[in-house]
């Protein structure tokens, strides 16, 4: 039986439970926030949105060195065969695309298969703790990457921002000219596609453009259940209000609860709300 290890970054925000539970290693990506770089692992969220509000220059974000890459790559090696490495999606970050250099670079020592999971948060979540479970499960790399290619088919991504300013500030939003001089007056719904965040639909309200996430959601969900994800950004209570709305909706699918971090954070502002999900071939409880 291979013995494969599972590297994530830390976008996928799995929490500490899940990781120790599921032997998942994680690299952090880094805020800079007054000049200072720090993991954003090394912050508490609702303290990094807090600072947000009230730095005066806006926090930026970067990824990991390849160094650091290197060094948890080499540490695993002592104890794994192989090791998967699950990104963000290479569309809005080049964390991946460092991932598959540092690979070549130690292809000698160890046989990293890099994984461009073309989104993140939860989402990104769902591919590393199924190529998780498989791997303790003792299936190879080539089955574990069939697997994730099948949950990438179904695998949506919709939200809505408070201020578009930050995805655009930071160069995250593609296709935004449709949006250029009506950006402060409508709230569009935004999805994520071909690995990138594109407008969906120009909506003026927050009420409007949630009610339209949902009635995409449970489009699909008439297909067959689905695995979901409300996922908010220091917006807790009308996160699950909106959780608790689609699981009621949809009560053979599965919605939980999730957030967006500092990295994240950064690019989407506070408050931002999204839905994400895939289906299951079997919904586990
Ligand atoms: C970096 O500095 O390399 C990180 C850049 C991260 C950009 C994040 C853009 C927003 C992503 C929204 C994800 C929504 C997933 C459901």
């Amino acid at each position: 039986m291979p013995n494969i290890a599972v590297v994530t970054d830390s976008t996928s925000y799995l929490d500490r439970e899940e990781l120790k539970q599921w032997n998942i290693h994680e690299i952090p990506l880094n805020v800079v926030v007054n000049e200072e770089t720090m993991p954003e692992t090394d912050w508490d969220v609702a303290t990094y949105f807090q600072t947000m509000r009230h730095s005066e220059t806006l926090p930026t974000t970067s990824q990991p060195s390849p160094g650091k890459m290197e060094d948890l790559y080499q540490e695993i090696a002592r104890e794994a065969d192989e090791i998967i490495s699950i990104h963000l999606s290479s569309g809005i970050s080049g964390t991946h695309q460092t991932a598959v250099a540092v690979a070549d670079d130690i292809k000698d020592t160890v046989r990293v298969h890099c994984y461009d999971s073309e989104i993140s948060c939860r989402a990104q979540g769902y591919f590393v703790l199924t190529a998780a479970r498989m791997a303790s499960e003792g299936h190879d790399i080539a089955a574990i990457i069939a697997e994730l290619d099948k949950i990438k088919e179904t695998m949506r991504a919709y939200f809505i921002v408070e201020d578009l300013r930050h995805l655009q500030r930071g160069g995250r939003l593609s296709g935004a000219q449709a949006l250029v001089g009506s950006m402060l007056r409508i709230k569009p719904v935004l999805e994520f596609t071909d690995k990138q965040i594109v407008p969906y639909e120009k909506v003026r309200t927050s009420k409007k453009a949630l009610a339209r996430i949902q009635s995409i959601f449970l489009e699909e969900a008439a297909k067959g259940p689905l695995q979901a994800s409300v996922l908010h950004a220091n917006a807790e209570e009308a996160g699950e209000a909106f959780r608790r709305q689609l699981q009621e909706a949809s009560p053979e699918s599965r919605v939980s609860l999730d957030h967006f971090g500092p990295v994240i954070g950064t690019h989407l502002g506070e408050n931002a709300i999204g839905l994400t999900w895939y289906r299951p071939e079997i919904l586990s409880k």
